[in-house]
């Protein structure tokens, strides 16, 4: 806070002209560009963990102070137990903030952007260098899949290691391609419809992926490669925002700009924050990311939604409506459009249910597609969704998959992975864990436009994939079905 306090007092000097123009010494340019150099040296740089190696400071920072977190009672608000706490516990200390993780549509994205910069600012004062920011887990776009080498070396000291991952993971196997696709949430265009998408694609997920304490909101703060994950979810909220289209924060939403939010800063003294204080994250938070390949600039592809319409999609009508959707609120009230009847179970083979359409629900998608623009949205809604132990399998979610045709998840039948982040029946917060939402919309406007959406009914089908490259999981599922569902309903509001 002292450096945003002395760099807003710096630009409020050059502001006022005759105070430089008196001095007779410097120009007002060379004033100026000084002092943006002096604020940027204070703008701490997140950078692709691939592009790192065990010996970069950074690491070598971070590795550190794990250790010496690790070693500070769960009481001490800095150490290690307390900060993972904070996200889900397995009965933490008394008075100590714990169990506060957002995973609801609404707080997802700004409640991790705070927990992450106070993580953040935790490691860099107490135990890091003075320049220290964590990398972050660039999975998008960098190419690669695989949990980075530093943080899979199992010899003794390395802290970056958890050996509660899948052995496939600490081995170095490729995630499942679709798993860390973050093509569909970033071809959203409103910021609901991205952040409940990206809630289950990438992150819920690779959180999967990792398996062991990632898997479950009680224990994920306490494998060191959370924090990467987390920032790259934070990186993928910018390159949102950055790919205009009409793409833009919630800021007119009340609820979203003034909650607050309660966490341990540097010093162990309890601190809050509102979406109103993360919106700009180099100018409040004095952070950025470096969107680099490891010294090749990543340039961001404005046509990202396009893979995911290879199927002969009239591209600019769907472009057009794209555009525009989203930019009004949703309309209050929300029409059950189709609903199961029986709970759904999940296990290695894919699973097909076939919801019929209400009347209601039919006059309500014919408004939607005459309006697109009016600000409803079409929504699946999975209640109940609980895993027996930890998941063995991912499952992609299509729309409408004709049958015979080839589940990809590049085309536009797709619209997500089920979230089984937390899912577990052995979950602390298994409680408080609200229906899951996968948006529609888009994946309707496009099946539309193609004449690939059903009029009557709703198809929906969960196709199983191992959750890295080479893992099958008919073999590893046999007939068991750990997966349930309790109810799928598509919804109109
Ligand atoms: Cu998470």
């Amino acid at each position: 806070m002292q450096d945003m306090r002395r760099r807003d007092f710096l630009f409020a000097a050059v502001g006022s002209a005759g105070l430089l123009g008196a001095s007779g010494l410097l120009d007002r340019a060379s004033a100026y560009a000084s002092i943006l150099a002096e604020a940027s040296a204070h703008v701490y740089t997140r950078r692709n963990v691939y592009c790192l190696t065990a010996t970069s400071p950074e690491i070598m920072a971070y590795k550190k102070a794990i250790g010496l977190m690790r070693a500070l009672p769960a009481t001490n608000a800095v150490s290690w137990l307390a900060q993972a706490n904070i996200h889900g516990a397995f009965g933490p200390p008394a008075r100590m903030i714990a169990n506060a993780c957002q995973h609801n549509q609404t707080f997802f994205l700004s409640w991790h952007r705070m927990y992450v910069y106070f993580f953040e600012r935790i490691v860099r004062k107490q135990f890091g260098t003075s320049s220290f920011a964590l990398p972050y887990w660039g999975y998008a776009p960098a190419g690669r899949r695989d949990l980075p080498p530093m943080f899979r070396t199992p010899t003794a000291g390395n802290a970056l290691y958890d050996g509660t991952r899948s052995a496939a993971i600490n081995a170095g196997t490729p995630i499942t391609a679709s798993l860390v696709d973050s093509g569909a949430a970033l071809a959203q265009t409103s910021f609901w419809n991205f952040t409940n998408t990206l809630n289950g694609t990438p992150h819920g997920a690779v959180h999967i992926a990792c398996g062991g304490n990632m898997t479950q909101f009680a224990t994920a703060g306490q494998d060191p490669i959370f924090w990467l994950h987390h920032c790259n979810i934070d990186r993928l909220w910018e390159v949102w925002l950055d790919s205009g289209g009409g793409r833009v924060d919630p800021t007119g939403d009340n609820t979203w700009m003034t909650t607050s939010f309660d966490f341990y800063d540097e010093n162990g003294a309890t601190v809050s924050l509102t979406g109103a204080q993360v919106v700009d994250i180099a100018c409040q938070l004095r952070y950025q990311y470096e969107n680099s390949l490891c010294g090749r600039r990543v340039v961001l592809d404005p046509d990202w939604w396009k893979h995911l319409t290879s199927l002969r999609l009239p591209a600019a009508a769907v472009t057009a409506k794209l555009d525009t959707l989203g930019r009004r609120p949703a309309l209050p009230d929300s029409v059950l459009v189709a609903q199961s009847l029986a709970a759904l179970r999940l296990g290695g083979k894919p699973v097909e249910t076939t919801l019929p359409i209400t009347d209601e629900g039919k006059a309500r998608i014919a408004a939607l597609e005459r309006d697109p623009q009016g600000g409803a949205r079409i929504d699946l809604v999975l209640d109940g969704v609980t895993v027996d132990g930890t998941p063995a399998a991912a499952y992609e979610i299509y729309i409408d998959l004709p049958a015979g045709a080839a589940a990809d998840y590049r085309g536009p039948h797709f619209v997500g992975i089920l979230n089984l982040f937390g899912a577990s029946t052995r979950d602390a917060h298994q409680d408080k864990r609200e229906a899951q939402i996968v948006p529609l919309t888009l994946a309707f406007l496009q099946l539309r436009a193609a004449r690939l959406w059903s009029e009557d009914s709703v198809r929906v089908t969960f196709v199983p994939r191992g959750l890295t490259e080479g893992a099958d999981p008919a073999k590893r599922l046999g007939a068991a079905t750990p997966v349930t569902i309790g109810r799928v309903t598509v919804v109109v509001r």
